[in-house]
């Protein structure tokens, strides 16, 4: 049995100093790490030696909870969850580490005690930066939410070496900086060194006969590499549950590495090396697909091969033949990014395990599960058949036999209809041919959900229309939800404090539901002013930051109204932009004139490829520049652009905002997940009717949320009667002001050409109706800035909002997948 030392051990200093939760076993443990694993003695400890020794301390009493999990997860030959996903944004771990574990307040006393600055420590963290934005975010909150609700899981990735970029900002514009997050060692990943599986790529294939004499196919690759394990504990809040998260990285195969040095070739060994590590060497920093990355595929292929052929050894060593595979396991596909899973799924189970098509394929389609996250068109992943056939020769036979069965099928239910045969098959004829991965995601699940209400419809009644007819029973809601561990005990514990206070316990940290106690406190003068004390404070601590990083002062007292979130045109950071230029000219041209005094803070990456989103971050900065510099305006506006946000800068940012920018054109947001984390921070939300804002307005009430804009059938009248930008330009002088006033050079040292491709685009474009909604939003604005003339008021919807968040807790989300589509129970592990 490989229970851990401490159990067996006779020594119980020992025992405590790798396991125990006291304050003083804290301390032992921190000293014996520091010197044993280090290697430092205190009085020259550096300060990432200092986090490194605090990390393994907690990461000991991970272990142990994690053996236990194991153990009983094994015994009992549980049903088990693998979550797919090319992203997982983890954030930084220690402090979420202790708040789940319990231990936050003995190891700040530790910390004390031993004159150690415990939030220096936390802020030594560089965190893993795995994801992009929202669907990276949403598999790291499902992987708390997983094993805090007791149900076993493995999630599955890439470890990539470098993460997301690092976004500076010099003269105003993005610039990218590489994110070197592994070069001081990850001390939360353990390596496997001996769980690694050959991935193929490339070659050819044949047909032969088995012994039995049945017709087989064998795929002859031209180039093997391996994928080995890297293993990170996910504990759950206050419960015994540790998951595992196994992230892969390539390397050269020992096979291949052997016969290139066999044959003499070392350079050629070395480069094939080389080569073999770039697959997981770096996240493509894009939220939607690039065409035609062939590292980018072979990347999807890398993680998706080493995944299934771990869950297959794992099948085989405990419970046995792989006829009752979808039994024990269940595979969540975050979007399409790992859909060759169908595929390879079914080449393992024909080619490496001998069964037939029909067992194979009703195997494969009782194991999968497909989310989407996209409506937007050109977002949907497809990839060239000479792409797809040049690296998966063998993939591309299945899919074609898959879509031959597909198709028959689809014409006996709909006789004679083939313009319908033609939209639903998994390769798309016009033009260069090309596999359409959604389709074959939807093909081989049996479950597809959008991630809020509305984004569901859409699916049904747009995109994926076509499966909705033939299949509806397949298709469901799971609307998203964030994990309120790490979005308001780790990032926002003044709050979180005050909450336990007003409700009486601190259950609501597992059971959000019971935030509804705060709504009899609502009016409460004396629960308001300390309310607002924890806002404040919040928004101290960012305005020290924001100074510290970019040299711009905020004043603590003004309302804090935040954009953050990636660029994008739909998300439309540009309808905010028009809105504080109109602020500016109002101001100028009426200086008496009382307004309530805003800082506008933004945040948030832009693809490197993507110009126009680039173009916006310089127009944000521009704008702050003149206006923040303009003595006339006197501090009544400010515009600051907060660099780098990511998960840890995100956590400086919830706890400070006062209104939550939520603004995207109606039909275009599949959910949001941000807008849940403001909101559960006390924000008030300006936002459409699009994604989970409908949802989060009709849970905190119409008269609580500030809402404005087209609704999704007005957005397609308007563009069905034929959109003219141009015209609303004209009607419309004050915009026609915001929008001459960037053409004028003011924000560009007189550089009338600098901003033209933006205010060209949205003047004879506008794809994403900023035009159309400007109206609407300013004269919302206006609401906003009537309620929060009245303290009372906004302290009371502040509060309502935050008391009826129950819903949007990632553990509301994961308990819908477990029972309405993973058919999965929770299998808790005692806490000894
Ligand atoms: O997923 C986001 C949605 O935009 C957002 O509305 C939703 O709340 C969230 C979680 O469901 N999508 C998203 O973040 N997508 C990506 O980051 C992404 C990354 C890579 C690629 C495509 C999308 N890719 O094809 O490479």
């Amino acid at each position: 049995m490989s229970t851990p030392a401490p159990a067996e051990t006779s020594d119980p200093v020992r025992e405590h100093t790798r396991t125990g939760l006291s304050k003083a076993a804290l301390m032992q443990a921190y000293i014996d790490n520091l010197f044993y694993i280090q290697g430092r003695f205190r009085e020259v400890a550096t300060p990432h030696d200092r986090y490194m020794a605090a990390a393994f301390t907690a990461r000991d009493r991970l272990l142990d909870r994690w053996l236990k999990s194991a153990q009983v997860f094994k015994t009992t030959h549980a049903r088990t969850v693998c979550y797919l996903s090319a992203e997982f944004l983890l954030g930084p771990h220690l402090l979420n580490n202790l708040v789940n574990l319990g231990i936050t307040r003995a190891s700040r006393e530790a910390a004390t005690e031993m004159d150690l600055d415990f939030n220096a420590i936390l802020e030594e963290e560089e965190e893993p930066g795995l994801g992009n934005g929202g669907l990276g975010r949403l598999a790291a909150c499902f992987m708390d939410s997983l094993s805090t609700c007791q149900i076993p899981a493995i999630g599955y990735g890439i470890r990539y070496e470098f993460g997301i970029f690092d976004q500076a900002i010099e003269d105003g514009w993005q610039v990218e900086k590489s994110d070197t997050w592994l070069r001081n060692g990850n001390p939360w990943e353990i390596p496997r060194p001996k769980i690694r599986f050959p991935v193929l790529y490339g070659g050819y294939t044949q047909s032969y006969q088995d012994q039995d004499g049945r017709a087989r196919t064998r795929w002859v690759p031209d180039q093997e590499i391996d994928g080995m394990a890297y293993d990170t504990p996910v504990l759950g809040y206050g419960v015994g549950n540790v998951n595992l998260l196994r992230l892969w990285k390539a390397e050269a195969s020992q096979s291949f590495d052997f016969q290139a040095f066999n044959v003499g070739d070392y350079y050629g060994a070395v480069h094939a090396k080389i080569e073999a590590e770039t697959i997981s060497k770096v996240l493509y920093p894009n939220d939607e697909p690039e065409a035609g990355k062939a590292l980018r595929l072979k990347q999807q292929f890398f993680f998706v091969s080493c995944s299934l052929q771990d869950m297959i050894r794992l099948h085989l060593n405990t419970v046995g033949p792989l006829e009752t595979f979808a039994d024990k396991f269940v595979v969540q596909l975050n979007d399409t990014h790992p859909s060759l899973a169908v595929a390879e799924l079914m080449r393992l189970l024909m080619d490496e395990q001998g069964m037939e098509w029909e067992p194979a394929w009703d195997i494969t389609r009782r194991t999968f599960c497909y989310t989407n996250h996209t409506l937007l068109p050109e977002a949907l992943e497809t990839w060239s058949v000479n792409l797809f056939e040049r690296l998966l020769p063998r993939h591309l036979e299945i899919v074609y036999e898959i879509n031959r069965r597909f198709l028959d099928e689809v014409r006996m239910r709909f006789l004679g209809d083939e313009s319908r045969v033609a939209r639903m098959s998994l390769i798309a004829e016009e033009g260069v041919r090309r596999v359409r991965m959604a389709h074959l995601a939807v093909v081989g699940s049996r479950a597809v959900n959008g991630v809020a209400a509305l984004h569901s419809e859409l699916v049904k009644t747009t995109i994926l229309k076509d499966f909705h007819d033939l299949w509806p029973e397949k298709f469901h809601n799971v609307t998203n939800g964030v994990t309120p561990r790490r979005f308001m005990v780790v990032s926002n514990p003044r709050l979180a404090h005050l909450i336990t206070e007003v409700c009486g316990d601190d259950r609501w940290i597992r059971d959000l539901g019971r935030l509804r106690e705060l709504e009899s406190h609502a009016d409460d003068p004396e629960v308001q002013a300390r309310w607002r004390q924890v806002k404040t404070a919040a928004k101290q601590d960012l305005a020290v930051w924001l100074r510290q990083n970019t040299g711009v002062e905020l004043n603590p007292a003004v309302m804090f109204d935040v954009l953050a979130k990636r660029f994008h045109e739909y998300k439309r950071q540009h309808l905010s932009i028009l809105h504080v230029i109109r602020c500016y000219q109002r101001l100028k041209q009426n200086p008496g004139q009382e307004m309530v005094p805003r800082a506008f803070v933004f945040g948030g990456k832009a693809a490197p490829g993507y110009y126009l989103a680039k173009l916006i971050i310089k127009l944000i900065n521009s704008v702050a520049e003149v206006i923040n510099h303009d003595p006339q305006v006197n501090g009544s506006i400010r515009v600051v652009f907060m660099p780098d946000f990511n998960v840890k800068n995100g956590q400086r940012l919830y706890p400070a905002a006062d209104l939550s920018e939520q603004i995207s054109l109606a039909g275009k947001e599949a959910s949001g997940t941000g807008n849940m984390k403001f909101s559960m921070n006390g924000a008030l939300t300006i936002g459409t009717l699009d994604g989970a804002n409908v949802e989060i307005r009709e849970e905190v009430g119409a008269e609580n949320f500030f809402l404005f804009g087209m609704t999704v059938d007005e957005v397609r009248q308007k563009q069905s009667a034929g959109y003219r930008p141009w015209d609303i330009y004209n009607g419309d002088p004050e915009l026609k002001a915001d929008i001459d006033l960037i053409s004028s050079g003011l924000f560009s040292y007189g550089d009338t050409n600098l901003f033209r491709p933006l205010t060209d685009h949205l003047l004879h474009q506008d794809p994403f109706m900023v035009l159309a909604d400007y109206r609407a939003y300013l004269d919302c604005q206006e609401r906003v800035g009537a309620v929060w003339r009245d303290p009372a008021q906004w302290d009371r919807m502040s509060i309502l909002n935050v008391a009826r968040m129950g819903k949007f807790s990632s553990d509301r989300a994961i308990r819908e997948y477990a029972e309405r589509i993973w058919q999965i129970e929770p299998l808790p592990v005692a806490l000894n």
